[in-house]
């Protein structure tokens, strides 16, 4: 399959003026007809061919304006020569025949337990018909659906039906990779919404019969969503009726399909008893992400798949901003943050590194990534920050104003900012175009009563891209007085230079900097600071962001000695967390987060960045040997704290609650580690909720306990699917090192480890792949496992294969030995005969 090029970007041949589509729907034999009205594009001049997309399609007939015609096909294409073709509109009927039983990548038309359902983006849909599957083509659908399953939906309005069909009319026009169809035995949630100029909108949540009392919290997410859009962005929603559908065998998280929203069901059904808290957030964010698609993404669309941060990184911000209006901002931050790191910067930092918009690619499919979605909204944060939230705005209401029903481009997005502004972004744009972590070095001075902060920016070589420029990074900086007073409040310093200098005049006393405050720009702070000064900023920055950053920071550093020096667990880490931990005029989230300590893969990337080799072993051992120094440390008053955070009220998925139900599970974790488990096996038998049964189970296994519990949960959900990937992830995840890969060996095993479904895969495969020192263990049994089963999902499912090997993309951090037993599994992938073009694309990257 052959590279796409940015710069080779045209528009279409034609213009696509209306699409009528009929689904004629039976599991091995769809029919599809499609009626497309084109004309030439005066965009194009000259005469062209017309040369349609389609995978896997039978043929059945071909009419152009009535008359059968007999055109060229191949493999990926269906083409019309210019000479046969009118000069002006004409319409092309095609029929053809598919079969959605036997679609197991999951992409076009398939089937899921039954029902009927699609996923086109990004080039799905031309695996449903003859097509121009390209975001810049857009056009107004109508859709029949013939069946007689008893549900039967697509996008827009529906318009009529009867005994065995349905119509469907979408007013706006799209792309085809917003088209949706969804038909099967299934029960909604429903309820409306009145927008503010009085459109009555029919919400329905749509999933399998038994799971309806699931669907309260997504229903009351959309609405929430909506209203928030509406006063936030001034966004109104634009049909009679917002759909969403809940689908067990998904690809991805959900899609925002106009008017159809398709959901992975995990994050859609939520209840008490199987949710944890963390799934409900998470619920909340995916359908304010899907729903605010509708104008970032829909509405307003991408000209070419290289400009998906655009819709994206956007659409991540925007629910970012959502998330933290609904719960609290300072600790979605912190979370934000953690993922970003974990995801983004690892990417960022290893063979798969990419731009924010990249220049090139051979499947799209893998560039649906943490540095296009993640990167990209944190680029959206840093504009907001240089110009200022009025400025947003005017610039924000300029996009929506001047490209609605467009197809845009970053460029578009930035224009709207230098308009609104008067700003030049043409350095800003460097975000967009060059890949890698901007590492921020800096030195502080307090000479004769003024302070200076001289900070000096390094942009590391990515992958084709060798050398850097400066980038624009926005800094907030505050200052605070030896007292712990805050003597500078947070003020932005806009660093443009390779490195620049910002003084501080009128100061009593030399102060203790807070830099990047609320993280204001995706950089690596490299500064020496001591102990001391980490312990200060712990207990006195007033920026929670900041607040939470210092005891991170300091307790990598006490890793980072442990692991490389052999150092003891340090008092000052020790000291800080509890002050922090039971300081009652905290917000109890925040106090959880301070407690959780940094992940084995974030410190053996903290430690690759300061160009040491990590040993996944010890990593593993400093931090358990840290979590015990805590756990004495803190001692009896664990016991109380977690005793007074039960407050016996009733369940509710508030951000309150959870944030207590967060620090009462971390104070089980380090309590269950002096008491050999009774604690833990008591608050298992008397959970609740599932963030308590999670919980529990999690702090036995962590000390090698909970055999009976963990076969007492596998007992009573067996028959939950969503509920049983928890335990498969929870099992795997708190492996022993060498015991990881057995394990998934015996897991794997099981009857209902149904490995064609993704989330039952990414539970089983992805959890030994996350679990680090198991994956990363020097047998290489990990390495091997995960190959053999990348090898063994591909044929049927490219694109999750694709997406799971990104395990490996960490391998040229570790030692010789490692690096040697990892680079063979890449290999023996690339010898498997029939490789698909997304696993090719993503292995030949990591062993460039
Ligand atoms: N466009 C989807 C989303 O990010 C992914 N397929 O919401
Ligand atoms: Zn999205």
């Amino acid at each position: 399959q052959k590279t796409i090029h940015l710069a080779d970007y045209q528009p279409f041949t034609h213009l696509l003026d209306g699409v009528e589509l009929t689904f004629r729907l039976a599991p091995s034999a769809t029919r599809v007809v499609a009626r497309l009205a084109f004309r030439p594009n005066p965009a194009r001049p000259g005469r062209h061919p017309l040369r349609l997309d389609g995978e896997g399609l039978k043929l059945l007939s071909c009419q152009l304006d009535g008359q059968p015609i007999t055109p060229k096909t191949d493999k990926r294409s269906l083409t019309i020569l210019a000479k046969d073709l009118p000069q002006g509109p004409f319409t092309l009927e095609t029929e053809v025949e598919i079969a959605p039983d036997a679609n197991t990548a999951l992409e076009g038309l398939y089937m899921s337990n039954g029902m009927y359902c699609t996923q086109c983006e990004a080039e799905g849909f031309r695996k449903i018909t003859y097509y121009p599957d390209r975001p810049d083509v857009m056009a107004r659908f109508k859709v029949r659906i013939e069946s007689d399953l008893p549900v039967l939906l697509s996008n827009g309005n529906p318009v009529a039906k009867g005994k065995g069909w349905a119509e469907w009319d979408d007013p706006w026009p799209k792309p085809a990779y917003l088209f949706a169809l969804v038909a099967g035995d299934l029960k909604a949630r429903s309820g409306t919404f009145r927008t503010f100029s009085g459109r009555k909108v029919a919400l329905n949540v749509w999933v399998r019969p038994g799971d309806e009392d699931r669907c309260a919290y997504a229903l009351d997410s959309l609405i929430r969503s909506m209203k928030w859009e509406e006063e936030v962005y001034g966004r109104e929603y634009d049909l009679d009726v917002f759909n969403i559908v809940a689908v067990d065998d998904f690809n991805m998280g959900a899609m925002e399909n106009k008017g159809l929203n398709i959901f992975n069901s995990r994050y859609v059904l939520a209840s008490p008893e199987t949710a944890t808290d963390e799934d409900y957030a998470r619920i909340e964010a995916i359908i304010a992400h899907e729903y605010f698609h509708n104008w970032t993404g829909n509405r307003i669309t991408c000209r070419d798949w290289f400009q998906l941060c655009l819709k994206e990184g956007l659409t991540v911000f925007r629910d970012h901003q959502f998330s933290g209006d609904m719960r609290s901002a300072a600790v979605r931050r912190i979370e934000d943050v953690v993922a970003l790191r974990a995801r983004q910067f690892r990417e960022d930092a290893g063979p798969l590194a990419h731009p924010v918009r990249p220049e090139s690619f051979v499947e799209i499919n893998n560039f649906y990534t943490a540095t296009v979605y993640e990167k990209g909204a944190e680029v959206i944060g840093m504009l907001k920050t240089l110009v200022g939230d009025a400025a947003y705005k005017r610039a924000l209401d300029l996009y929506f104003d001047r490209h609605d029903g467009d197809a845009a481009t970053i460029e578009d997005w930035l224009k709207v900012f230098e308009d609104a502004t008067g700003r030049d972004l043409s350095q800003f744009k460097l975000w967009y175009s060059e890949a890698g972590t901007p590492r921020l070095k800096v030195q502080d001075d307090w000479t004769d009563g003024v302070y200076t902060l001289t900070f000096a920016q390094e942009n590391p070589a990515t992958p084709g891209q060798p050398t850097k420029q400066p980038k624009v990074i926005p800094i907030n900086v505050g200052l605070l007085n030896p007292n712990g007073d805050e003597v500078v409040p947070t003020i932005m310093l806009e660093m443009t230079r390779e490195s620049q200098s910002f003084r501080f005049e009128g100061l009593a006393a030399r102060p203790i900097p807070s830099i990047l405050r609320g993280f204001s720009a995706p950089v690596i702070l490299d500064r020496a600071v001591a102990p001391s000064e980490r312990a200060f900023l712990l207990a006195h920055d007033t920026d929670p962001f900041n607040r939470w950053e210092a005891g991170r920071a300091l307790a990598k550093d006490v890793m980072v000695d442990m692991v490389t020096k052999g150092a003891e667990v340090s008092a000052d880490w020790l000291d800080g967390v509890a002050a922090v931990v039971f300081d009652e005029s905290l917000d109890p989230a925040f106090r959880a987060l301070c407690l959780r300590l940094p992940a084995e893969d974030d410190m053996a990337q903290t430690i690759h960045a300061a160009k040491r080799v990590p040993d996944p072993g010890r990593i593993h051992a400093a931090r358990r040997e840290m979590l015990g120094a805590l756990s004495v440390r803190l001692g009896e008053r664990l016991q109380r704290l977690y005793d007074n955070l039960d407050d016996g009220a009733p369940f509710s998925p508030d951000a309150g609650q959870a944030g207590r139900r967060a620090l009462r599970i971390a104070a089980l974790g380090l309590l269950t580690r002096r008491d050999g488990g009774k604690m833990a096996s008591l608050a298992f038998a008397r959970a609740k909720s599932m963030t308590e049964s999670i919980g529990a189970l999690s702090a036995l296994l962590d000390i090698r306990q909970g055999a009976a519990e963990v076969a007492a949960f596998a007992t009573r959900w067996v028959g939950d699917r969503n509920v049983m990937d928890k335990w498969y992830s929870l099992l795997i995840s708190h492996a022993e090192p060498a015991e990881a890969a057995p394990l998934t060996v015996r897991l794997t095993g099981r009857d209902d480890f149904d490995w064609r479904n993704p989330n039952r895969f990414r539970s089983v495969i992805g959890a030994l792949a996350g679990n680090h020192a198991g994956f990363h263990h020097r047998s290489g049994a990990g390495y091997r496992l995960v190959a053999d089963w990348l090898i063994r999902l591909d044929p049927l499912n490219p694109q999750t294969a694709a997406r799971v090997s990104t395990a490996f993309e960490t391998w040229p951090r570790y030692d010789a030995a490692r690096r040697r037993r990892a680079k063979a599994e890449l290999e023996r992938i690339l010898t498997t005969p029939t490789l698909s073009p997304d696993l090719r694309e993503m292995v030949e990257r990591m062993l460039a």
